[in-house]
């Protein structure tokens, strides 16, 4: 664990220069006016229950204000913390879904640098302590669903990553963009198994990574990223499979031809390069018509019906305008 002024966080937005608890109160109030239980005091979900949209405190705190990107707010009741941080895929850390919490302790996510690179006209390797300031935080609660069949809630804190890809002005033969995470035998067990090819690549089409919704993502719950949910510095696609939001992220590269993922390297009659969430066509080991949402588990719990593109149809669809997506998995 790190202590805040160990890392030498600058931001200059307001929430910074505003006592901490009172920032905590507007934000809550904020939230509540955003889902319309501002006043009335009860929701379909909050009657007694009060929200805390902040994680545990042993984390550096990194607040966001709330963002007003469309679709970037979802109405459903976020996912406890506790449920977030503890269940969680990064096979860096081993295949349980208890691995990188029990595990992901060795990951030093200080200093760190990511290479931005490939077809742009401004390369650059930027430290940490730049990206974070490189545009306003923002907290972003994205639903976020797995092609295993579960999906979970998160007040994610970030920027666009189109804020990023702006600054370094891709050149007219960049076409997509290849993301790679941190593959450390020191720091990351994992890494030893030969499960997936390493290290952990991800890819996307150039107006993808551009739309707004596409989040930089460097804290949840008004905290930093604990490193099970890749600190320091991942991407959250809400539109896409879990897998596609790559974790504790060295390198983004623009490039010309489409990138093979880790995933599609090592089935590729599985894990298509889309991987847009998809009700009706089914992964050949899970249906994708449903879900169950991690921290509701009881025996008579429903599962919830998957939206097309995760619900975000509004926000992404045109990107896939008459495309097959039964092709185009
Ligand atoms: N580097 C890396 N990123 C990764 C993974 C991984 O194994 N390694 N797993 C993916 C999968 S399958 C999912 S569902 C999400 C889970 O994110 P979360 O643990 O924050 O919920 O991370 C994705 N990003
Ligand atoms: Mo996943």
């Amino acid at each position: 664990m790190y202590l805040l002024k160990d890392r030498g966080f600058n931001h200059r937005t307001p929430s910074d220069i505003t006592p901490q608890a009172i920032y905590h109160a507007r934000r809550t109030w904020l939230q509540r006016a955003a889902w319309g239980l501002a006043g009335a005091g009860l929701g379909p979900w909050a009657a007694g229950e009060a929200l805390a949209l902040t994680g545990p405190g042993k984390l550096a705190a990194l607040p966001g204000t709330r963002s007003t990107a469309a679709g970037s707010m979802v109405m459903d009741k976020p996912t406890p913390y506790a449920d977030v941080t503890s269940y969680n895929n990064f096979y860096e850390f081993g295949t349980d879904k208890a691995d990188p919490a029990r595990a992901a302790h060795t990951l030093k996510p200080r200093p760190w640098t990511v290479s931005v690179e490939g077809e742009v006209k401004k390369p650059k390797v930027y430290d940490l302590d730049e990206l974070l300031k490189l545009a306003p935080m923002e907290e972003r609660i994205y639903r976020l669903r797995c092609v295993e069949g579960w999906s979970m809630v998160v007040p994610w804190v970030g920027y666009s990553l189109a804020e990023l890809i702006r600054k370094v002005e891709p050149t007219g033969n960049a076409k997509f963009v290849q993301f790679t995470t941190l593959a450390d035998k020191a720091q990351m067990p994992g890494v030893r198994s030969s499960v997936l090819d390493w290290p952990y690549t991800e890819g996307l089409r150039l107006d993808e990574a551009m739309n707004p919704l596409a989040l930089l993502t460097f804290g949840l719950y008004g905290e930093v990223l604990p490193n099970q949910n890749g600190a320091p510095v991942r991407i959250v696609l809400p539109w896409k499979y879990g897998f596609k939001s790559a974790k504790s992220i060295v390198k983004i590269r623009f490039v010309d031809k489409q990138p093979v993922s880790s995933w599609e390297r090592a089935n590729p009659s599985e894990y298509g390069f889309y991987s847009n969430v998809n009700p009706q066509v089914d992964h050949p080991r899970w249906s994708q018509a449903s879900e169950r949402r991690i921290g509701e588990d009881g025996l008579f719990t429903k599962r919830r019906p998957t939206l097309m593109f995760n619900g975000y149809e509004a926000q992404v669809g045109q990107l896939y305008a008459g495309m097959d997506l039964k092709k185009h998995y």
